[in-house]
């Protein structure tokens, strides 16, 4: 699927939606959507995070925590789960995978089950399905946003993310075509809307309901993973146990964790992800924004930030470059300011990014950037400055990376 054919399947569907169907949205379904919750048990004195967040392999921003990308210097591709990036509008849930029931629901399949007599699928039952294995990148949206503050001088909303909200893992799972088709999805079908157990999302004093955001049966038929493995483990609690969606290429809030239920529906579908987020909105964008779906072309060094380097001897500076919309064709780096470039040397096939190498002998002591710019198979490179988009989604210039050589 093109993105311009997501946009323009997205601007038919904004065109049918009933007015304030997002608001309503957003607060009525938000409040009934869900009956009580089948995880209890927090730790009063836990965290958001489940996990461990030591500080050499991850920054906290509140509810979310993002990896070092220091700690990722001269690993494979896979990001081990200890230095995984998280993002959690709530916190994150606890879920007995024994008593997990995954709901499909709507007009979208055959016998168009009412809401009150879903179909429904356990742990079990999921797990005895063919499974199939993926290598696949999460990277959230707004992975990159400082930067158009710090190198563009633009004030956006949102996580203050450096380059490291971005992950790759194998996943294995079961395909959501599969599911799909044994609830018995319809031709008709266009939308589905994967929810989250997590706990509503209140924000500005205004519920929203379970996080939640709609997918097009097309995307969902065609490489969507019904995932309970992450990295030859079951999925650990802040990526999603017992079960998530990991949507290839797509914005991270596409990959839905702690996946309850499933509206599969005949007309499209909305919720306050798709109607009030995850659009670009901004000087130069309609006024309703335009939807985002796919990530962009991004390249970030295993180097902390800011990185200090002796000086008098050569460094073999170590980065990755991923693309949301293909493979990534080249790599070149920059260690003057952005005046020439070096084309960069792959240490790898591209599995959900390409890793690569250059030498730097750094001209000697003081303060110096270096730059990575990715090509990716569409033949774009990294631009120089990121369009402007107020919540500041897909920061895909060229970084310049601070290094103080001594
Ligand atoms: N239920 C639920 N799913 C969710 C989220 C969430 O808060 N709740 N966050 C989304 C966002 S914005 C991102 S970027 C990814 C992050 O996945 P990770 O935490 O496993 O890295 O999960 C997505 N799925
Ligand atoms: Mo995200």
């Amino acid at each position: 699927m093109r993105e311009t054919e997501e946009i323009e399947y997205d601007r038919r569907r904004l065109a049918g939606m009933p007015r304030r169907t997002a608001l309503k949205l957003a607060g009525v379904l938000g409040a009934a959507a869900s009956a009580g919750p089948l995880w209890t048990g927090r730790a009063a004195a836990a965290g958001p995070i489940v996990k461990p967040l030591p500080a050499d392999r991850f920054v906290v921003h509140g509810s979310n925590a993002e990896m070092r990308w220091e700690s990722m210097s001269g690993v494979g591709d896979l990001v081990p789960v200890d230095r995984f990036f998280v993002r959690d509008h709530t916190e994150t849930p606890i879920i007995d995978a024994a008593k997990w029931r995954l709901e499909l629901w709507g007009s979208g399949l055959r016998g168009a089950p009412p809401e009150d007599r879903p179909i429904e699928i356990g742990y079990d039952e999921l797990r005895r399905l063919p499974s199939r294995a993926v290598t696949a990148r999460i990277e959230c949206a707004g992975n990159g946003r400082s930067f158009f503050t710090s190198q563009q001088g633009q004030r956006v909303a949102g996580t203050a993310w450096g380059l490291g909200a971005v992950g790759v893992a194998r996943w294995r799972g079961v395909p959501l075509a599969t599911v799909l088709r044994r609830a018995g999805l319809t031709p008709d079908a266009v939308d589905i809307l994967p929810e989250g157990l997590d706990r509503p999302y209140v924000a500005d004093g205004a519920d929203f309901g379970r996080v939640r955001r709609p997918l097009p049966v097309r995307k969902a038929l065609h490489d969507v993973l019904l995932a309970y493995e992450m990295n030859g483990e079951p999925l650990p609690p802040d990526h999603g146990h017992p079960v998530r969606l990991v949507v290839p290429d797509w914005i991270g809030i596409s990959s839905i964790k702690w996946l309850g239920r499933i509206e599969v529906a005949d007309r499209p579908l909305y919720s306050p992800w798709n109607t009030q987020w995850y659009r670009l909105t901004g000087p130069g964008y309609p006024a309703e924004g335009t939807l985002v779906t796919r990530q962009n072309t991004k390249s970030a060094f295993e180097l902390p930030w800011a990185a200090e380097l002796a000086g008098g001897r050569t460094h073999l500076l170590r980065g990755r470059s991923w693309s949301g919309s293909g493979r990534v064709r080249r790599v070149e780096v920059s260690t003057d300011g952005g005046r020439t470039w070096r084309a960069a040397t792959p240490t790898g096939a591209d599995h959900g990014w390409r890793r690569w190498t250059i030498p730097w002998r750094p001209p000697g002591p003081g303060s110096h950037t270096v730059r990575a710019r990715a090509t990716g198979s569409d033949g774009l490179a990294q631009p120089d400055v990121a369009p402007y988009n107020t919540q500041g989604y897909l920061f895909g210039a060229v970084v310049a990376h601070p290094v103080t050589v001594h």
